[in-house]
């Protein structure tokens, strides 16, 4: 028995919700005939294609009314407890909350009240997460990110959030801010379509401001609250000799871990997405395993050990905040999910202060600029009848969290 462990499943407000109007709304509209249009060019099993949508219609690339999970929280919550979860992660629109600049809409944030007492009935605590990708438009209209009033915006909107969902105790300030500064600052693949180093660099500075002055809105009005952000942490591996470990320590340095060492002091727990292993030979991504999800990511246990291990040594509590993969046939996410947290405990084992994990995801979703197709869910939903189907793996989850809890 694993004392106090949590288990649960993690979504994102634009990725379920539905009827959402923001940055990436905005970008989809703009972008969704040239995604599709690039997916032709590639190669798809034909489970991929005859799935729907398909990643050649431009609706894939539409999150539109997405799961419709802001209508079915309370269903898609029954159907978490019903697999044991005893802990959920979700993150608040923002673009909602704050749909214009300094005003809150108090409608929409008894909404996620709402969602919060909707967990606590069930008996699932809430991992809230304030900033998952998204920005209200009048932001994104004043630059975003690359605001100097960024982070002062940032703690206004985390002020206001924890006055009002006052019991939360857990709080992920920024999802992936490595992610977000890659794609959307430095190749220009997602909003804003910045590019370069020095954008690439000042978002991130931005970032960890805002994560700072975050930190003390919320620790401000509720000192007790955990708070903390979601990190997207890979394990870099070294094949050995001087080069190859040269290069795996500034990979570490300046990608892995900067934002997550230069947030320390205002963090009380390490949120871990944890994806990738990257084998580091004369090169980054020379790994050699050839097992792959339906996105071509590698399959790849034993680096959610060694990434466990190399966060030990911040001496703070470790949450994994995100773990899963696309797998639309159901094949490899019951071994996945078992292996993966066979990692865990192995490393708790030797001492790490691991306390939960959450799998992406409950439910499919809206996977960013990739649209609909890859299939991440516990939970397969129908897009056209927007039933959910619970698929076998969500059972053999079940049951690994039963036997830890024995
Ligand atoms: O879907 C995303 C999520 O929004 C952030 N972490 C990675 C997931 C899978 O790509």
């Amino acid at each position: 028995m694993i004392q106090n462990f949590l288990f649960g499943a993690a979504t994102a407000s634009h990725q379920v919700e539905g009827n959402t109007h923001n940055d990436w709304t905005v970008w989809e509209h703009k972008n969704a005939k040239e995604l599709a249009r690039r997916a032709e060019e590639k190669k798809w099993p034909d489970y991929i294609l005859n799935g729907f949508p398909s990643p050649l219609q431009e609706e894939n690339y539409v999150s539109a009314r997405a799961c419709d999970h802001y209508h079915r929280f309370r269903e898609d919550f029954d159907i978490a407890k019903s697999l044991g979860h005893t802990a959920h992660r979700f993150s608040i629109e923002w673009s909602r909350v704050e749909p214009e600049e300094g005003k809150f809409d108090e409608k929409e944030i008894a909404h996620y009240r709402e969602v919060v007492a909707a967990l606590r009935e069930r008996g699932m605590k809430p991992f809230v997460t304030l900033w998952h990708y998204t920005l209200p438009v009048w932001l994104a209209e004043k630059g975003g990110v690359m605001n100097g009033k960024f982070p002062e915006y940032f703690a206004r909107y985390a002020d206001h959030m924890a006055r009002s969902l006052a019991d939360v105790s857990f709080w992920m300030t920024i999802n992936e801010p490595e992610i977000v500064a890659f794609h959307g600052y430095y190749k220009g693949q997602r909003p804003p379509e910045k590019h370069g180093f020095i954008s690439l660099y000042r978002s991130m500075r931005r970032m960890i401001k805002a994560h700072h002055m975050a930190y003390r809105s919320i620790k401000d009005v509720a000192p007790e609250a955990h708070v903390g952000a979601a990190m997207h942490l890979s394990w870099f591996e070294s094949a050995g000799g001087l080069v190859n470990d040269a290069l795996k320590y500034l990979m570490d340095r300046f990608v892995n871990f900067y934002f997550l060492e230069r947030t320390i002091k205002s963090s009380d727990f390490i949120g871990v997405n944890h994806y990738f292993h990257n084998r580091v030979d004369g090169g980054l991504n020379k790994n050699r395993n050839k097992e792959k999800t339906d996105l071509g990511w590698e399959i790849y246990p034993e680096s959610m050990y060694q990434i466990l291990k190399q966060l030990q040594k911040y001496g703070l509590p470790i949450y994994i905040t995100e773990n899963g993969l696309a797998d639309a046939r159901d094949v490899e996410r019951a071994s996945f999910i078992e292996n993966y947290l066979m990692s865990v405990k192995r490393a708790i084992n030797e001492g790490a202060d691991i306390r939960g994990y959450f799998h992406w995801s409950l439910l499919d979703n809206f996977e960013w600029d990739s649209g609909f197709w890859p299939r991440f869910g516990l939970v397969e939903v129908d897009y056209r009848t927007l039933e959910r189907k619970i698929r076998p793996s969500a059972w053999a989850y079940k049951k690994i969290i039963e036997t830890w809890q024995a």
